[in-house]
């Protein structure tokens, strides 16, 4: 499949371009230079023909180390590329800034597209003058805000390609990891894909979409979110701030196994992200980050304190993303739940279930679906349950049919 990246300085359009191509709904385009942070992969369906499209932050203005990590990881993906956009701000005043860039995607020998973006601000002349600042004969001239030019972009996008077979990945399941912001979510994706592919820094708020990779653990894949870290609600101030924490919440909703990646102790905030899930009757698993700095006693603390919060369905494990500890017990529990999927509740037992709470005229149990697992039970019509025997109820079904480790919801009819 061909890999076509687009990259540029801050804020010429690129993750404009991106999610004009790809269609996303959800977009993160902010008029804010230096917005994207890691690159962005989608596989998208341009005029029938598959490609991989990668948005990437811009490039330029390095100052901080983190400038410095996110511009190492775009030149990694740009090398990796088949094809090369370079996108240009036509009212960019400081146009001879793209001649580096420009200099280095030439010597990587790569298929480049030259887009001058942004052109309903310029007229002929003056972007005829552009060509012969960046020394360059082609470009393809583009308003993504006016909808100029996009054809013809899609058009030379494709036209070398060859058609290739819709590509569907089946995934196992989706796993989204979320958590306060420097918690080590990230580094635990790193350390569980076995790449470097996220940006990780002791900044906080360093990943600022949703980012999707692969796991594959078994013979089964896994789609596996990186969410923005959830700020606390008194911290959240920008309009930056709301849309990262609306991502972080969209990737939950998506996600069959959220896992919530914990610091130092259970926070007020991380309870209310546990009750979130829990309403979205996902299958939680919290991870004890950086164990690595804490003592026994801290530990023992946490151990105790977490358990009033986490009940009999939900599990917990204590982990270092960085040095790469307990994350076999973290994949233990990933496997328990996927297994669930295949596990066939023995309808005998259901039966014996049913016989067994008779006193509370139930008609039968039945499985609605399996995740999450779902039973519905018919009961006498005119016979009242009330709400401490439905509570009673459900945890006799639990225990009975023993899936205490499985996010469980019982309906009454
Ligand atoms: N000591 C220690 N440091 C860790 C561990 N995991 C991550 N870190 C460090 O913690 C910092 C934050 O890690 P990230 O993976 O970027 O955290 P994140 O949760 O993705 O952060 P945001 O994207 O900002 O929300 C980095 O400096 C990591 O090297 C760990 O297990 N132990
Ligand atoms: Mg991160």
């Amino acid at each position: 499949m061909e890999k076509i990246i687009i990259v540029g300085k801050k804020n010429v359009g690129k993750s404009s371009l991106f999610n004009l191509i790809t269609k996303k709904k959800e977009s993160t385009i902010i008029d804010y230079p230096g917005y994207t942070r890691d690159c962005i992969s989608c596989i998208t369906k341009i005029k029938s023909k598959i490609f991989e499209l990668t948005d990437t932050a811009g490039i330029g203005y390095e100052k901080t180390d983190l400038d410095y990590k996110t511009i190492k990881n775009t030149w990694d993906k740009i090398k990796l590329s088949d094809t090369i956009i370079l996108m240009i701000d036509a009212s960019d005043e400081y146009l001879s800034e793209n001649t580096n860039i420009l200099n280095t995607i030439k010597k990587l020998k790569k298929n480049i597209i030259y887009i001058i973006n942004k052109i309903e601000l310029k007229n002929i002349y003056e972007l005829e003058n552009i060509k012969k600042i960046l020394k360059i004969n082609k470009t393809i001239d583009i308003s993504i805000k006016k909808q100029i030019g996009i054809e013809n972009l899609l058009e030379s996008l494709t036209k070398n390609t060859q058609t290739i077979e819709d590509i569907n990945i089946k995934y196992s399941l989706n796993i989204s990891i979320v958590g306060k912001p420097n918690a080590g979510k990230s580094s635990l994706i790193n350390k569980l894909t076995k790449s470097n592919n996220l940006i990780t820094d002791s900044t906080p708020g360093t990943t600022r979409d949703i980012i999707q990779s692969i796991f594959k653990l078994n013979g089964n894949t896994y789609k596996i979110i990186d969410t923005p870290g959830i700020k606390k609600k008194t911290n959240i101030k920008s309009k930056i701030d709301k849309i990262l924490i609306k991502n972080a919440f969209n990737a939950i909703k998506i996600s069959d196994i959220i896992i919530l990646v914990i610091e130092n102790e259970i926070t007020n905030q991380d309870i209310e992200i546990i009750k979130y899930i829990k309403k979205q009757e996902k299958n939680l698993i919290v991870s004890i980050n950086k164990s690595d700095v804490k003592n026994k006693s801290d530990l023992k603390k946490i151990n105790n304190k977490i358990k009033n919060y986490i009940k009999k369905q939900n599990e917990y494990v204590f982990i270092s993303a960085k040095y790469n500890f307990g994350l076999e017990n973290l994949i233990k529990l990933i496997l328990k739940i996927k297994n669930f999927q295949k596990i066939q509740i023995n309808e005998n037992k259901l039966i014996d279930v049913t016989k067994k709470l008779k006193n509370y005229k139930i008609k039968c149990i039945n499985i609605e679906k399996y995740m999450p697992l779902t039973f519905k039970i018919k009961k006498n019509k005119t016979f009242f349950i009330s709400h401490a025997e439905k509570k009673y109820i459900t945890s006799f079904i639990i225990n009975e049919l023993k899936i205490k480790n499985i996010s469980t919801k019982i309906i009454f009819e």
